[in-house]
């Protein structure tokens, strides 16, 4: 009755009120089936391995037929693709009972096979990822995709939303009618997690929407050992979910007939409304949380109800007066050679394929061949740049953004040197034109929150949107930036997974402030950094993180650095901060160019966007790569050399030429991980006679690059005596003050330029 639309809700209130459920002969029987092969694969585990975790859907185990029938209807309606995600509870018994998996291959999940090959890495066997085939009664198929996931309750479902709004695109025009997207969840993680919350605000957001999406909620009434009114303060764990005008159906999964009722009203009504649909089945749970808990210690009495209440294919078989023993006895025997089956492997077998579009791209270490030219010709900036300065003749332009165009088009003819705005846009420009499509969201990401990229124009007579990067040649591939809704988690979850399923796409995400990315911490440490450790998954999703010291107070200057590089191993992500228009031209190319698939963390500029020691000349979007490290060149044989990352190094460079200082080199270091070793010894080695080496960086000692950095830069200088200049270790990031910011910013700088460290610090 919360649904505004009155003819959404009459168009279910005839479909409910039209009597009650009837299922034919036929369906009755396979939904019987199905449940006795629910509970059978769970006693077999219970009896096989005791002791161990499986988090049984005893209780729930209704949940299958509904699966079944909701994936029947939908294909029946045209659905050709379903991306799942659901978190422990009963999803093994998904993976055998829905998706077809070979229970041999879950049992062998149980017997740890062959653990040498997986030390370190890999995952518990109720996250991990599979695909499988469902055939459908009209004879069609659909292709199920089980996402991985951690145990962080709810974190994969916007992950899941990314997922198939990518596998939508790819399909075109229909995508959302081929592409359904299912999320089942526990009743206390729906009601409690705020990252679900922020998934359900995607729903209807252009860029984000994904047509409507299947939710449902396993409702065993209790969270571990948290009765309800301990896990939510309304009375359906669902209520969440009336913030949208949705339907949300509680069906009782004790009612078989109720349950397939609603699994194709469901998949109808979301066929229908292109809407989402909740469904709350509402069972119980037979054991402990997990096997190994005894839930009598916490609620004694529900559960020695509980031990006198049949299993539901028992009830369900006595109601149609079916004998299911022989049933039972069969599924018990091909359960059994399945776990013998499993006994025997020597491999731990792959539960997922990846999809084709994934042949041609790399994940594991780095290698050299994987690297790739970035550079432009002059020509091909000129022209790029004039498609990014034009706009209709009828377009009503803003005197700002005019004045903006005309020095963008001086910067592309090489008059005027280029700013981080212009080098964006042409080297997205450059990519659209060779086929790369981007797809790029953030709060207030189209304007800049730094009111620097414009890159959708507003025309001040009717507001009508003008995108030159959506304009720069006929044959060009898609260009999406999206302001997304104020949420972290929720939306890099979604830019994750929609770079999970659409590698050739440059995927980017932009924190409004790089501080707020610890907002999706979940995401940055269970997907981005593990997920190719633990699932053998690759993403090339870019996470721009504006970073830097500029006296803006503890909340806008930090990206926190530590962070990521406390995250980095295995050339598992690449931690970059560049330092320059033409180097952030040349990364973003890079990233996009490499066949190489690996998360990019960009400290991005703030201040240094227009600091005019951080601007490029055209020649340097023509130079071939991105470089790693940049090494002091207008010095020779410096005596002493700083090295740092990002905008400090610039205001040193400003100093010392203010000082006329011409022994001390300053050396940037614009990749952070992988750690460029070798480039870096080249920089240093450039200098043979310098006898200071200081690492300098704005951040407190506790935190930047600092303590990632200094055991390899003294390890990488041997006999040296690497010393380092930092703000004093602190909790908070950055002073509240702006004049105490900058009092402790030129005692940095007057530390890193007054000559003699080392003697002061001996003294
Ligand atoms: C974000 C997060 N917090 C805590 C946990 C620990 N935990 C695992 S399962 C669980 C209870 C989940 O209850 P519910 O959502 O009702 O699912 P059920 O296990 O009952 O199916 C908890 C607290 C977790 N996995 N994730």
């Amino acid at each position: 009755m919360h649904i505004h639309d009155a003819d959404r809700r009459e168009w279910i209130a005839e479909r409910l009120e039209s009597g009650p459920p009837v299922l034919d002969a036929e369906t009755q029987q396979r939904v019987l089936d199905m449940l006795t092969r629910a509970d059978t694969f769970e006693q077999v585990i219970q009896s096989r391995y005791l002791g161990t975790k499986r988090f049984s859907l005893e209780g729930v185990t209704a949940l299958l037929p509904f699966l079944d029938e909701l994936l029947h209807r939908s294909a029946d309606l045209g659905v050709q693709t379903c991306v799942m995600a659901m978190s422990h509870r009963g999803r093994l018994s998904v993976m055998v009972n829905t998706l077809g998996k070979p229970a041999a291959d879950i049992f062998s999940k149980f017997e740890d096979v062959n653990p040498r090959s997986i030390l370190g890495g890999g995952d518990v066997k109720y996250h991990v990822g599979a695909t499988g085939i469902f055939h459908a009664r009209n004879d069609e198929w659909i292709a199920l995709h089980l996402v991985s996931n951690p145990s962080h309750l709810e974190a994969v479902d916007p992950v899941a939303m990314g997922r198939a709004r990518a596998k939508q695109t790819r399909w075109g025009a229909d995508g959302i009618e081929r592409v359904l997207p299912v999320t089942i969840h526990g009743d206390a993680a729906f009601a409690g997690q705020g990252i679900w919350a922020e998934t359900l605000n995607l729903a209807e957001v252009e860029g984000f929407s994904v047509g409507g999406s299947i939710h449902i909620i396993v409702n065993n009434l209790i969270g571990f050992t948290a009765e309800p009114d301990e896990s939510a303060s309304t009375r359906f764990a669902s209520d969440l979910a009336h913030r949208l005008p949705i339907p949300i159906f509680h069906v009782n999964a004790e009612d078989p007939a109720a349950v397939v009722r609603i699994a194709a009203l469901a998949a109808e009504y979301r066929s229908t409304f292109h809407s989402d649909v909740v469904i709350d089945l509402i069972g119980y749970r037979r054991h402990g949380h997990s096997e190994v808990d005894d839930p009598t210690i916490t609620q004694p009495l529900r559960y020695s109800r509980i031990k006198n209440h049949p299993p539901l294919s028992e009830l369900y078989a006595k109601q149609l007066g079916i004998d299911i023993s022989t049933r039972v006895r069969e599924l018990q025997s091909e359960f059994a050679e399945a776990q013998k089956a499993a006994t025997a492997m020597q491999k731990m077998p792959h539960l997922a394929r990846l999809p084709e579009y994934w042949s041609s791209f790399k994940g594991g270490p780095w290698k050299p061949e994987y690297e790739v030219e970035t550079g432009l010709t002059r020509e091909q900036i000129e022209k790029i740049s004039a498609g990014l300065v034009s706009y209709p003749q009828t377009f009503h332009i803003h005197p700002k953004i005019k004045k903006l165009l005309e020095q963008r088009d001086e910067m592309g003819q090489g008059k005027r040197p280029f700013d981080y705005g212009m080098a964006e846009a042409v080297a997205f420009g450059s990519l659209l034109i060779s086929g790369t499509p981007i797809r790029f969201s953030g709060q207030d990401s189209q304007r800049g929150t730094f009111n620097q990229r414009h890159s959708v124009l507003i025309d001040i007579e009717n507001e009508q949107p003008w995108i030159p990067l959506c304009n720069l040649a006929s044959d060009q591939a898609p260009f999406d930036i999206y302001n997304s809704i104020l949420s972290e988690a929720g939306v890099l979850g979604f830019e994750y997974g929609y770079s999970r399923d659409y590698p050739e796409t440059l995927v980017l995400w932009e924190a409004q402030f790089g501080d707020f990315a610890n907002g999706a911490q979940v995401v940055i440490d269970q997907f981005i950094s593990a997920g190719e450790d633990k699932w053998g998954l690759l993403s090339g999703l870019v996470l721009l993180l504006p970073h830097g010291y500029e006296g803006q107070g503890p909340e806008h200057s930090s990206a926190r650095v530590e962070r990521y590089l406390q995250l980095t191993a295995h050339d598992n992500i690449q931690v970059c901060q560049p330092s320059t228009a033409a180097q952030y031209f040349h990364l973003l190319r890079r990233q996009a160019l490499r066949k190489w698939r690996k998360p990019l963390i960009v400290f991005a500029p703030k201040s240094m966007l227009r600091h005019p020691d951080a601007v490029s000349p055209i020649e340097d979007l023509t130079r071939a790569h991105f470089q790693n490290v940049i090494p002091e060149t207008g010095i020779t044989n410096a005596k002493r050399l700083l090295i740092c990352s990002g905008k400090i190094g610039h205001e040193l460079r400003v100093e010392r030429q203010k000082r006329g200082d011409g022994t001390t080199g300053i050396i940037f270091v614009e990749q952070l991980y992988p750690w460029p070793e070798a480039e870096l010894a080249a920089a240093i080695d450039a200098h043979p006679d310098v006898h200071e080496i200081i690492w300098v960086q704005e951040e407190p000692e506790n935190m930047g690059a600092h303590s990632f950095v200094m055991p390899r830069l003294r390890r990488l200088t041997g006999e040296h005596h690497v010393l380092s200049i930092k703000r004093s270790a602190a909790a908070s990031p950055a002073t509240g003050s702006a004049k105490a910011h900058d009092m402790e910013q030129k005692t940095l700088i007057e530390l890193a330029l007054g000559h003699g460290l080392q003697e002061k610090i001996k003294k």
